[in-house]
C-alpha cells in the first residue's frame, strides 16, 4: 500500500531527522499516525539518505504540484569531492551498532585458546579473526552439518520467503543454535569475540562451493525498499552484521571479496572475517558489498552466522 505523508507531518520528519533525531524518538509519532515499523524505517532512512531530494518532495505537494516518486540511491554513497591536489577523499565515518568489544584488545581469550585480530578496517567495517576455531572443530563441524546440505537460496524480493538463484550456486545446511554440544561451543565463542548475544543470532549456515560455484555481490542487510525483504525485519529487525568462519583453505579463488574497496580475503581454516554494516539509528552500510568470489580449484566450505538488531526466534 502506498503510504501517504501529510506536508506537515514530512515537514516535521525532514527537520528533525535532519536535525540527528534517533529513530526511537520518530516512530512513536508515525505510529500514531499509522504507520507500521517498515513504513517508519522507509520514511526514516529516505530522509537521511537523500533529506534534499525528500524535501524537495513535500515542497512540491505543498505548493500544488504532482508529488515525484523518490528512489532511494542503491550505489555507492560518495564522499565529497576533494579539492584538486588534496590526497583521495575518506569516505564519511559509519559507526556500526556491533563493532568488536575495544576491551578485547588484539587477543580474545576463548575456551580454546585466543582468537587473534588480524586486521580491522573502519569503512566498511571489516574485522580478520585468527583460530576462531581448531581445526579439529572445523572438521567436526563439515562431518556434522554437511551430508545435511542442500542447494542454497537467497531472499525473494518480491514476495518473501527464498528461491533458488544463479548468484548463490553453494550447498547449505541450516544449523539452529545449540543444536549440538559443538554448535552450542561455537555459538559462546561467536558471541564473545563479536559482542553480539547469542539470542540475536541466525541459524549457522554451514556451506560447500565445488569448483565454479560463488556467490554474487550482495548486501546481508535487508533492502527495505524490496517489499519481499522489508518483511523480513519482524523476525528480531534488521540484520547488523556477519562472520564467515572458514572451515577449510581453498586450493583457488573462493575469496571473500569487498568489490568496493578491492579487498580479497583468502580462506584459511579457523579464520573468520567479520563485517557489521548497521548503526543505532538501523542506517546501513552499502560500502558492506561482499561476495564469494567462484571457486577455481579444490572446494571451500565455511560456516556463516547473521546476526539481528533484537533477538531472532
Ligand atoms: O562465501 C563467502 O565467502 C561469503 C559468504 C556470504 O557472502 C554470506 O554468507 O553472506
Amino acid at each position: 500500500m502506498a503510504m501517504q505523508l501529510s506536508v506537515q507531518v514530512a515537514a516535521w520528519l525532514h527537520s528533525e531527522v535532519v536535525g540527528g533525531a534517533p529513530f526511537d524518538r520518530i516512530q512513536p509519532v508515525l505510529a500514531r499516525q499509522g504507520f507500521n515499523e517498515i513504513q517508519v524505517r522507509r520514511l526514516y532512512n529516505a530522509v537521511l539518505t537523500d533529506p534534499d531530494g525528500f524535501k524537495a518532495g513535500f515542497s512540491r505537494v505543498a505548493a500544488g504540484q504532482a508529488p515525484v516518486a523518490h528512489k532511494l540511491p542503491d550505489g555507492l554513497v560518495r564522499a565529497p569531492v576533494a579539492p584538486e591536489g588534496a590526497a583521495e577523499p575518506r569516505l564519511p565515518p559509519f559507526h556500526p551498532v556491533a563493532p568488536i568489544p575495544a576491551a578485547s584488545g588484539h587477543a580474545i581469550a576463548c575456551d580454546h585458546g585466543e582468537v587473534r585480530v588480524a586486521f580491522r578496517l573502519e569503512r566498511p567495517y571489516v574485522v580478520l579473526f585468527d583460530n576462531v576455531l581448531t581445526h579439529a572443530e572445523c572438521d567436526a563441524l563439515v562431518a556434522e552439518a554437511g551430508p545435511r546440505r542442500k542447494r542454497a537460496s537467497v531472499v525473494d524480493s518480491e514476495r518473501g520467503g527464498s528461491v533458488i538463484d544463479e548468484r548463490r550456486t553453494s550447498e547449505l545446511a541450516s544449523i539452529q543454535r545449540g543444536a549440538s554440544p559443538l554448535v552450542a561451543r561455537i555459538d559462546e565463542r561467536i558471541a564473545r569475540i563479536t559482542g553480539v548475544p547469542i539470542p540475536r543470532g541466525e541459524p549457522l549456515q554451514v556451506m560447500r562451493y565445488g569448483v565454479g560455484a560463488e556467490y554474487q555481490p550482495h548486501h546481508d542487510y535487508f533492502h527495505l525498499d524490496q517489499p519481499g525483504q522489508a518483511v523480513l525485519l519482524s523476525l528480531g529487525g534488521q540484520r547488523v552484521s556477519s562472520l564467515v568462519i572458514y572451515l577449510d583453505a581453498v586450493e583457488a579463488g573462493g575469496e571473500t571479496t569487498f568489490p568496493h574497496i578491492g579487498l580479497a580475503v583468502a580462506p584459511r581454516k579457523g579464520s573468520a572475517v567479520y563485517f557489521a554494516y548497521t548503526d543505532a539509528q538501523s542506517r546501513t552500510d552499502p560500502m558492506s558489498f561482499h561476495a564469494g568470489a567462484p571457486v577455481r580449484a579444490g572446494e571451500k566450505w565455511i560456516a556463516t552466522r547473521w546476526m539481528r538488531e533484537r533477538d531472532y526466534p
